[in-house]
């Protein structure tokens, strides 16, 4: 089989004959074709196939009303005990409250929210405390006026539901509906969109020993076969976004190989999230022990992901990343700020 990624560009003028990637600011007009056990070659753009260079090219979708022209940055609010990141620190409802409305006022034009740390390692948390500790915060939110979508960070369809009836308008499932298999039932008479995120394993144990043949073309082939079964149980694909998975049952050499291949996931024809904010591998090449000391690092791989066109970034570090993106693209793409 023959994968086909793009080489994202961004500097003007767009050559003639160059296509738009996925309708936002980078084009190509040359693509990489990949093949197990083959080295890569390129071709030109115009000789990709015609169905895979409909889905690089086609404008994605609005998602929860966001268009996907601009990147778009997703807000992460942990109310947890124990985040990697922020645990504890907003498992306070109040305290939730304040951040969320702390990062719609610092740019978030999503938040995302989630009552189950997936750190590697993490325990399973029981369904009425994950509902407990999310649905308040979000029906408290939207009770303050709060009109920023709210996205519900769950592998369980009772905890998005409780979400959606209290206000939350997408689902962001870290297990691409196969943890609890009611979740697909869930989003399709729902309506709403969904982000389907790779991992190998679960939190418990996927930094055990994680492996793969080829990681970016095992990463591509799973987020395939999961938008084929999400698409077969009714929902369009133009409500779903798709996530490789940052740090989820992936090493150092993974995580890297999966940046530096990230425009291939444009051939899948959805909007692609990245999830990287303050993970280790960030400390591990950045030498920052601590999470909340890879706030540049973040910052880097994020600028990075817009680089290859990579339409939605979920980042704890809102104004920080918010003014890199505006001012990478105010350098960068020209005629498009
Ligand atoms: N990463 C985390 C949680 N949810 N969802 C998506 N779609 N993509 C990700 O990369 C992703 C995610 C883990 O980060 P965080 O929420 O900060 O920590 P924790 O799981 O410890 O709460």
């Amino acid at each position: 089989m023959k994968y086909f990624r793009p080489i994202p560009m961004t500097d003007a003028p767009r050559p003639q004959g160059a296509f738009s990637l996925a309708g936002g600011w980078c084009w190509f007009d040359r693509v990489a074709v990949l093949e197990r056990g083959q080295p890569a070659r390129l071709i030109a753009a115009a000789d990709v196939p015609g169905e895979t260079l409909a889905r690089l090219t086609a404008p994605r979708a609005m998602i929860a009303g966001l268009t996907l022209d601009v990147p778009r940055l997703m807000g992460i609010l942990n109310v947890t005990p124990d985040s990697f990141s922020d645990g504890g620190r907003f498992f306070d409802p109040a305290a939730a409250v304040a951040q969320a409305r702390a990062l719609a006022a610092g740019g978030a034009d999503i938040l995302d929210i989630g009552g189950e740390s997936t750190r590697p390692g993490a325990p399973e948390v029981p369904l009425a405390e994950e509902i407990a500790r999310t649905a308040p915060v979000i029906a408290a939110l939207r009770a303050g006026g709060l009109t920023a979508p709210i996205s519900i960070d769950t592998r369980k369809a009772p905890v998005a539901e409780a979400a959606l009836a209290a206000g939350a308008q997408m689902v962001n499932d870290v297990a691409a509906f196969s943890f609890d298999p009611a979740m697909a039932a869930l989003v399709a008479a729902r309506g709403v969109p969904v982000c389907l995120m790779h991992a190998q394993g679960r939190p418990a144990t996927m930094q055990a020993a994680p492996h793969y043949d080829d990681v970016l073309l095992d990463v591509y082939d799973y987020l395939a076969a999961r938008l084929a079964v999400t698409e077969a149980a009714g929902i369009c694909k133009s409500r779903i976004v798709l996530d490789p998975g940052l740090g989820f049952g992936k090493t150092l050499a993974h995580n890297v190989a999966l940046l530096q291949g990230m425009a291939l996931f444009h051939a899948l024809g959805c909007p692609i999230l990245l999830g990287a904010s303050r993970k280790r591998f960030i400390g591990t090449l950045g030498q920052a022990d601590a999470p909340q000391d890879r706030v540049a690092g973040s910052v880097a791989v994020a600028l990075a992901g817009v680089a290859q066109g990579v339409q939605l970034l979920r980042v704890h570090d809102i104004s920080e990343t918010r003014q890199a993106v505006a001012v990478w693209r105010a350098v960068t793409i020209r005629g498009k700020t």
